[in-house]
C-alpha cells in the first residue's frame, strides 16, 4: 500500500459534500434514521460504491452493502456509519464509510485482485437517536434483536419501526456475508491519540454500553397557585435522579465508569406551570459490565427512593445493556505491523464510545483502527480529523484488508 496513492483530495470532496446533506445548515450534521436527510445520504453514499465498481445490495433494515468480489471463497468486512445525531460533526462514522470507499478504491487502482472477498457495509442506525438504542443494524445482523423487540420499538413521536420502513422504501434484501474478519475505521473520540502525539489506535475493547428511559409522572398546576407542600414536580425529581446518575457514576471509584441523562424532557413546559411529567434518558457505559451492572442498580434504588419520598409514580426501561466486545488479537497485532510498516506511530486502546464493531465481533474476529481527533471532541460540530490524519487510517485500513483479503 502506497499511502500516496489514496486520493485524499477526492475523499476530502465526498466528506465535504456528505456534510452538506443534513437536517441543519453547515456546520452542522444530523443526520437521523430514515429522515429525508439519511435518505439522501444513503443515496449520495451508494452512488459513489457503485461508481466505484462494488456490487451494491441492502438488506430490510436497510443495512447497505457494498461487495467486490474475490476469486476465491470467503468475505472480509469493513464499515461504519453515516447517520448522525442532532448537532453532530461531519467525521463521525463517515471516516469508516468515506474512508473504506477510498481504500478500495486504491487498492483496485493499484492492480490488486482479491481472493476473499471484500465488503463494505453502511449500517443503519448506529446512533440512538430515533429510537433510544443505537446499532440497529449491527445488531439486526449479529442476530442480537429478537422481533418482538424490535416490535416494540418507537419514537418519540409514537412511530414504530415498520413506519420507518415503509416511509424509506424499505424491502426484504439479501442481507449479510458470513464474514471471515471485520475491520472499523473510525475517529477516536477522545484525545488520548492526539495528547501523545499517534498517527493511529488499534482497539482491543470496546467498552459495554447500556441506556434506560425513566418517565416521570407528577401533578401540575399553576405555578402561583400551588403551595410549595403540595407539589409533586416532575422535572425536580428528575434533577435528583440526574444528579443520581452522576453520582452513581462516580462512586464506583474508576475513570472507566460514565453516566451522562443526555434527554431531559418536561411536560407542559411554560414556565407558569408546575412540569407534571419528565421523559430522561440515561446513557451508562463502562470497561468492565460489572461494575456498569453495579452503577444502573445504584441508579434503580435512587429512582425509587427520590420517587417515593417526592410521590411521582415513575416507569422505568432499560433499553439496552450490552457486554463489551474484546477485539481479535491476531487482527490486532496484524494491525501493529502495518502501522510499522507504514512508519505509522501507534498504540494499543480502548474503545469508550460504541460502535457496529461491538455486535460485529460477535460474529467474526473484529478489531477497529482509529485516527486523532482534534481535542478528542465528537458528537459536536466542531469534530475535526485532519486530511493526512485520515489519509494515514485509509493507507492502515487498505493495507490490513490486503493482507486479509490476500492475492488471488
Ligand atoms: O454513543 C456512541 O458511543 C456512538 O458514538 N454512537
Ligand atoms: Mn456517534
Ligand atoms: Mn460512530
Amino acid at each position: 500500500m502506497n499511502a500516496s496513492n489514496i486520493d485524499s483530495a477526492r475523499l476530502q470532496r465526498e466528506i465535504e459534500e456528505l456534510a452538506l446533506i443534513s437536517e441543519n445548515p453547515p456546520p452542522v450534521v444530523t443526520r437521523v434514521l430514515f429522515s429525508e436527510a439519511d435518505l439522501r445520504g444513503r443515496a449520495f453514499v451508494k452512488k459513489l460504491c457503485a461508481e466505484a465498481g462494488l456490487a451494491v445490495r441492502q438488506d430490510g433494515m436497510g443495512n447497505i452493502f457494498a461487495r467486490w468480489e474475490g476469486a476465491g471463497e470467503g468475505t472480509i468486512g469493513t464499515g461504519s456509519h453515516i447517520d448522525a445525531i442532532p448537532n453532530a460533526g461531519k467525521y463521525d462514522g463517515v471516516v469508516g464509510v468515506l474512508g473504506a470507499l477510498e481504500a478500495l478504491r486504491t487498492l483496485r487502482k493499484e492492480g490488486f485482485r482479491p481472493r476473499k472477498s471484500l465488503e463494505l457495509i453502511i449500517f443503519t442506525a448506529e446512533e440512538p437517536t430515533r429510537f433510544g438504542i443505537g446499532c440497529l443494524g449491527s445488531r439486526w445482523l449479529a442476530g442480537t434483536l429478537p422481533s418482538e423487540r424490535l416490535a416494540r420499538l418507537r419514537d418519540a413521536e409514537g412511530h414504530d419501526l415498520e413506519y420507518w420502513r415503509k416511509r424509506a422504501g424499505l424491502a426484504d434484501g439479501p442481507g449479510a456475508s458470513r464474514y471471515d474478519s471485520f475491520v472499523e475505521l473510525h475517529i477516536e473520540q477522545g484525545p488520548i491519540l492526539e495528547q501523545r502525539g499517534l498517527d493511529i489506535g488499534i482497539v482491543e475493547k470496546i467498552a459495554a454500553p447500556s441506556s434506560l428511559r425513566v418517565k416521570l409522572e407528577g401533578v401540575g398546576g399553576h405555578a402561583g397557585a400551588v403551595l410549595m407542600p403540595e407539589r409533586r414536580d416532575a422535572l425536580l425529581a428528575g434533577a435528583e435522579i440526574a444528579l443520581a446518575v452522576e453520582k452513581a457514576a462516580r462512586d464506583t471509584g474508576n475513570v472507566d465508569t460514565v453516566a451522562t441523562t443526555g434527554v431531559f424532557r418536561i411536560e407542559p413546559g411554560a414556565v407558569n406551570s408546575v412540569p407534571c411529567r419528565a421523559l430522561l434518558e440515561i446513557d451508562v457505559r463502562d470497561t468492565e459490565a460489572a461494575r456498569r451492572d453495579a452503577a444502573l442498580r445504584q441508579i434503580e434504588l435512587a429512582t425509587n427512593e427520590i420517587c417515593a419520598r417526592r410521590k411521582i409514580k415513575f416507569e422505568l426501561e432499560m433499553i439496552n445493556a450490552d457486554p463489551p466486545a474484546r477485539c481479535d488479537p491476531g487482527l490486532v497485532n496484524l494491525v501493529v505491523k502495518i502501522c510499522g510498516a507504514l512508519q505509522l506511530s501507534h498504540t494499543k486502546m480502548i474503545s469508550r464510545a460504541y460502535h457496529d464493531s461491538l455486535f460485529m465481533a460477535l460474529l467474526c474476529p473484529t478489531t477497529m483502527i482509529f485516527i486523532p481527533c482534534r481535542g478528542g471532541v465528537s458528537h459536536r460540530p466542531d469534530e475535526y480529523s485532519s486530511p493526512s490524519q485520515i489519509a494515514a487510517g485509509v493507507a492502515t485500513l487498505a493495507e490490513t484488508l490486503r493482507r486479509l483479503a490476500g492475492e488471488a
